[in-house]
């Protein structure tokens, strides 16, 4: 399940180390401009690599639109599972949002 997060990490442009364009990527999830990431601006936020890779719009995730042409299926219910557990480790403080620090620490 892992790998399903860091596909999607993959997806999204790198982020930078200097301060201005954390803020900055953070500013790409946070859709109600609150300065934290809640988990639901996440899971939406995330969800357009499932989008841009399901090119037949099925909502599943086959084999040859994985990165690397194999794999099993992907439902969008296991995908954005995933990153509902990815949030939840991110948030280090357990307080439902994630700050420009904890949005862009390394997964894990
Ligand atoms: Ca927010
Ligand atoms: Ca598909």
């Amino acid at each position: 399940m892992r790998r399903l997060v860091w596909i999607a990490l993959c997806l999204l442009p790198l982020a930078a180390a200097a301060q201005d364009s954390r803020s900055a990527y953070l500013r790409q999830f946070d859709t109600d401009g609150n300065g934290c990431v809640s988990e639901s601006e996440y899971v939406a936020y995330m969800s357009r690599g499932f989008a841009q890779m399901d090119r037949n719009h099925d909502g599943v995730l086959e084999a040859d639109e994985l990165p690397g042409g194999r794999g099993r299926p992907v439902t969008l219910k296991t995908w954005q599972d995933s990153l509902r557990r990815q949030f939840r480790r991110l948030d280090r403080r357990h307080d439902g949002c994630l700050d420009a620090q904890e949005l862009t620490a390394p997964p894990g």
